[in-house]
């Protein structure tokens, strides 16, 4: 194979925001644009703006008789506009986001460009609008004299520091999000008058944020945990919110009762402790009272709460919703969100060790790939149904803690939903958003279920106190794109200012205006109910267990496995024996052989069942096949998979390249990594820069790993205890891993045997020969394709033999 002039390590680092080579050169551009021209020049651009300021220019003029006239700050002009960016995504506009603001300036208009602000060229202000001469000092009266009460520009910043935290989200304080638009695929005119779902090609801009449930805002992303995916619609008819998780039920099917669940959750009010974590007394004391949980918790404890990527996981709506057509008629509900990538699952040991190599790693797996080019991708299917068919259902589709199998409903795809835009500001946009399950636009409308009528109230709620008042509707992110006409008036922080001396309605002196817009507007489902008022539910929502039954008969002989092993986890972590036991009775009534195995588990004997309500039916169908992760295996790509390029001094450089550039080109994120930075030295003579190290990115962080070719880089990579780690891990959760001949002697270290526990060949353990140009080229192609393909799981024993 001919040698490169100039390689292309140093391009997975641009696809990356942890660390990068020493070297100031910017990496090859590459032979396929592999790697977004706009995203290197930002990669190479923030260096040279950096660059250009060596060091503090302004520090001569703080001291002594100097400090009477500070110097201006130092400035340079970036080598390119998206260089000083957020996001290189901000090229993809829409109607919401807006294009853009010129440089250094804060226009006031329609979308959020009016609120976006740039500072290019400009000097500091107080945010009275005053330029700062000196933001380095307070104003003292002599040198070392005490701080003057006048200092107004002093007490500002304080003061608007002091005062820079709202309160968290009660729930799904943590969270990630971006921009992006859904696409109908075709109206459907007979089921809704909905305006995302009214033309064929119509792109309606949303804004989403995926979270986890019960951990702080600062709490890690891989907790086992539910997801929320929460869509917000900025439609022509006004917002739309869909509010709904990862799973397609919940643990309880009354509002009442959330405040309770949710308290059982958190951590524990006596010692704060545990963080973001369901395996403590508190959570499994309510739950195993409340037999209804028992669906969601097999959800819970399947490998759905430990998502590889926010990209990766289904979204439900959960309840049952009505949409509403022209005549006013109604058709139920659900609706799913199917990942294009497809579904795909951490190893839970993997996640807790990501906790703390990188308790970002959902939300910079979500950044990384929008900035490369990798927009996620969802398609939406809706279960479409009657009333009278939901009658003939053995469950009650008002009740949350019931899915509908496709088997009875099938899946319509009706649209697509694309995230192509990071947001500019965090704070701005993804703290600040308001989701609301009551914000629906006409075509859509609520049901009865008891869960959802609570969460009408709650959330809108809710943004009084997180958002500091009832004018969060004007805060950029929750702008509807329609105008806003009422006669709502004053209130905390309050933007509009509304012309005229009317403010009510019916008025005259206002011509009218506004005026309500009759069957133009919202108008709700005229239901017809005659009902005594009542607390209660009806009897169908007393069947707990024949759907937590149907959702284990349709893993996967591994999914069970996991289920079983968190069940393990969570209830040893429990410290009340009579605790556990109930979960245990609980798990009698869903299947034998689970409540068996997670009993063996604890060392105890398989208590009683749970009593049963009498007089329940149960359902008939015995398992689902789309319940279970593989029935999702994704788009088969290596796209924006993380592969470790395990290199030192000797290395041969030619098949790291070879290696390399395969891994680019078919759009994963090739890193080389090393004991430290610098360069290497390769096997041909040339310098090859290292990316990261193994002590800051351990594998855990990885999706698949190689130990590059060359006997002399491998000797040194075994000197280095983290590439036994390394490896282990790998093994240990079941990634790809490619090694070349020389390297068979690390795999002894670590333990790892070439064959499988029973004794078959392992085809995601990649052996490869020494450096031969076919024969590398044909190794590395295997060994894409491996990781192109769903983690295969065979290696898996319990417990682990690595
Ligand atoms: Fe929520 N939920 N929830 N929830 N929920 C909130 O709203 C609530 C429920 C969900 O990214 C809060 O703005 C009640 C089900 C998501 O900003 C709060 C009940 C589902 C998000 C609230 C439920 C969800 C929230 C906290 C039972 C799946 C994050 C801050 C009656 C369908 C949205 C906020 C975002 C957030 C209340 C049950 C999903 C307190 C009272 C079921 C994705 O209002």
């Amino acid at each position: 194979m001919a040698k490169k002039a100039k390689t292309q390590v140093g391009l997975g680092s641009v696809l990356s925001t942890v660390s990068g080579p020493s070297s100031h050169e910017p990496p090859d551009s590459g032979l396929d644009n592999s790697v977004p021209a706009d995203l290197i020049e930002k990669f190479t651009g923030s260096d040279k703006l950096s660059a250009a300021f060596p060091f503090n220019a302004t520090k001569p003029s703080e001291y002594g008789s100097a400090a009477k006239c500070p110097f201006s700050g130092a400035t340079t002009d970036a080598p390119n506009a998206v260089v000083r960016a957020s996001t290189v995504s901000e090229s993809n506009v829409n109607e919401k986001t807006g294009g853009g603001p010129p440089d250094g300036e804060n226009l006031q208009k329609g979308d959020l460009d009016r609120s976006r602000v740039d500072s290019e060229g400009r000097v500091l202000t107080t945010n009275q609008g005053v330029a700062v001469g000196d933001n380095q000092h307070s104003l003292k009266v002599g040198l070392r004299g005490p701080t003057a009460m006048e200092d107004f520009i002093l007490r500002e910043k304080l003061t608007h520091f002091d005062h820079e935290r709202i309160p968290e989200r009660v729930v799904h304080a943590r969270g990630s999000a971006a921009h992006g638009y859904f696409e109908n695929y075709q109206p459907i005119p007979e089921h809704t008058k909905a305006s995302p779902f009214n033309e064929a090609g119509k792109q309606t801009p949303v804004f989403v944020r995926f979270s986890t449930v019960a951990g702080e805002r600062g709490s890690t992303d891989t907790a086992r945990d539910v997801r929320g995916f929460a869509v917000k619609f900025y439609t022509d008819t006004g917002n739309w919110d869909l509010v709904g998780n990862n799973i397609p039920v919940f643990f309880i099917q009354d509002a009442m009762k959330f405040p309770d669940l949710v308290h059982a959750v958190k951590p524990e009010p006596h010692h704060a402790m545990p963080q973001a974590s369901s395996a403590h007394d508190t959570f499994w004391d309510f739950v195993s009272l409340m037999p209804e949980s028992t669906h969601m918790l097999l959800w819970q404890m399947s490998d759905r709460a430990i998502p590889r990527s926010y990209r990766m996981m289904q979204g439900f709506g959960v309840h049952t919703f009505r949409l509403i057509n022209e005549s006013n008629e109604s058709t139920f509900c659900k609706f799913h969100w199917t990942p294009v990538a497809g579904t795909h699952s951490l190893a839970w040991d993997e996640a807790v060790k990501i906790s703390g190599a990188d308790p970002d790693f959902h939300r910079r797996d979500l950044w990384e790939a929008i900035e490369s080019g990798n927009y996620p991708e969802w398609e939406l299917g809706l279960q479409l149904f009657s009333e009278a068919q939901a009658d003939e259902f053995e469950f009650d589709v008002l009740d949350p803690t019931k899915l509908i199998p496709v088997e009875l409903v099938p899946l319509i795809p009706v649209g697509k939903l694309v995230l192509n835009r990071n947001p500019d500001n965090f704070f701005a946009e993804t703290e600040q958003v308001a989701f609301c399950t009551a914000h629906i636009i006409p075509g859509i409308d609520f049901t009865n279920d008891p869960l959802l009528q609570g969460r009408i109230h709650s959330y809108l709620d809710t943004q009084l106190t997180r958002l500091g008042g009832p004018n969060f509707h004007e805060i950029p992110i929750n702008a509807p794109l329609q105008e806003i006409h009422n006669n709502q008036r004053d209130g905390s922080n309050r933007q509009s200012i509304a012309r005229g001396r009317v403010a009510y309605e019916p008025n005259s002196l206002g011509g009218g205006c506004p005026f309500q817009a009759g069957m133009q507007g919202f108008t709700s489902f005229p239901e017809h109910i005659a009902e005594d008022k009542v607390r209660g539910n009806p009897q169908k929502f007393a069947d707990h267990y024949s759907q937590a039954t149907l959702f284990w008969n349709s893993q996967s002989k591994v999914e069970k496995q996991h289920i079983i092993s968190a069940f393990r986890f969570e209830l040893t972590r429990v410290q009340v024996p009579a605790i556990r036991e109930r979960v245990l009775s609980l798990l009698v009534n869903v299947d034998a052989t689970l409540a068996q195995s997670v009993a063996q588990g604890l060392g105890i004997d398989v208590p009683s069942a749970a009593p049963l309500v009498e007089g329940v039916s149960y359902p008939v169908l015995n398992d689902s096949p789309a319940l279970s992760e593989t029935f999702y295996p994704g788009d088969g790509t290596i796209k924006t998979k993380r592969i470790a390029i395990l290199a030192a001094d000797g290395v041969n450089g030619n098949s790291v390249n070879a290696l390399y550039d395969a891994i680019l080109s078919q759009g994963g994120v090739p890193r080389v990594l090393s004991i430290q930075l610098g360069k290497i030295e390769t096997l041909e003579g040339d310098m090859l820069d290292v990316e990261a190290t193994l002590e800051t990115m351990p594998g855990v962080l990885f999706d698949a790993m190689v130990i590059a070719d060359g006997e002399r880089s491998v000797a040194n990579l075994a000197m280095d205890a983290h590439t036994v780690e390394f490896l282990r891990d790998q093994y240990r959760h079941c990634k790809p891993i490619m090694v070349s001949n020389p390297a068979k002697g690390l795999l002894d270290k670590a333990g790892i045997q070439p064959t499988l526990p029973d004794g078959s060949a392992d085809p995601a353990l990649i052996i490869s020969n020494e450096y031969a140009e076919d024969t590398t080229l044909a190794s590395i192609e295997q060994f894409l394709m491996t990781v192109a393909k769903p983690r295969d799981h065979s290696r898996e024993t319990d417990p682990p033999l690595v």
